[in-house]
């Protein structure tokens, strides 16, 4: 087989980059093998585990400012854990990971820039929802082109809290009120029709590829099973946060994972 070729081989096929540019969103399905599954599982439930002792952790489910016995004893658990990348040796290489990288470079070129990881965990039985938003709303990054790779550890379907997405939604900004349940989310509630969703399963070690404008939410899960994901927020470099109005730089926060320049 000619180098050309297996070039080719590389990414995502051009009916894939058009499908995520008409959709917002594209599923991938098994991405990652068991074993690194495995790796990153263990790893997981080890750094929640460390997490909920020490309260370095965050309830989604709950308001902004509760305790940690607060956020342990509230009835839903949407536990989060930004920058796994930082506290990490695995998830600092999954951030690395050839075919992921490939894949992004397929839709944002050859220089890629981490925005930021996080892990979220809906718990078996009281997990709960990620309410209806566009990443780029709490973001308000610019240019709005960031991508994300969300990532499955446990199988995932709709009745333990698979990704719903509203395919043509990331064409524009929609502005979004915080959640009357917890100020820690934003939520578009009776903004969106439901009938429009696609709602992707995926295999442990599954893979959904979507742009930071696509509308989208994770409901409830309970069930006797767990759900944990997690996600890459890839930009380009030069991406600018409007909160701040700075470029974002390159830092052990923010690191170059790709460079052809
Ligand atoms: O994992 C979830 O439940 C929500 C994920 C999400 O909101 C995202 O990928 O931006």
């Amino acid at each position: 087989m000619s180098d050309e070729t297996q070039q080719e081989e590389k990414g995502l096929t051009p009916e894939q980059v058009g499908l995520f540019h008409e959709q917002g969103f594209l599923k991938i399905g098994k991405l990652l093998d068991d074993d690194l599954v495995e790796v990153l599982g263990t790893e997981y439930d080890a750094l929640f585990a460390e997490a909920q002792h020490s309260g370095r952790y965050r309830n989604l489910a709950i308001d902004d400012t509760e305790s940690v016995e607060e956020k342990k004893q509230a009835p839903e658990q949407m536990l989060q854990i930004m920058q796994m990348c930082e506290r990490s040796i695995p998830y600092r290489k999954l951030l690395y990971h050839e075919p992921i990288l490939d894949m992004i470079e397929s839709l944002l070129g050859p220089n890629l820039q981490l925005f930021h990881d996080q892990a979220l965990y809906k718990p078996a039985h009281q997990g709960g929802a990620v309410f209806w938003h566009q990443d780029n709303a709490y973001w308000k990054c610019t240019p709005a082109n960031l991508v994300s790779c969300w990532m499955t550890l446990d199988e995932v379907d709709v009745s333990n809290g698979a990704m719903h997405l509203i395919p043509g939604s990331h064409r524009h900004a929609v502005s979004h009120d915080r959640s009357s349940s917890t100020s820690a989310l934003l939520d578009l509630g009776d903004k969106i029709d439901e009938k429009d969703a696609v709602v992707i399963d995926l295999p442990a070690g599954g893979a959904l590829i979507h742009h930071c404008q696509t509308l989208h939410y994770t409901p409830p899960n309970t069930t006797d099973r767990q759900r944990r994901a997690f996600i890459i927020h890839f930009m380009t470099p030069g991406t600018r946060n409007t909160h701040e109005g700075n470029y974002i730089g390159v830092s052990f926060t923010h690191p170059m994972l790709r460079m052809r320049v």
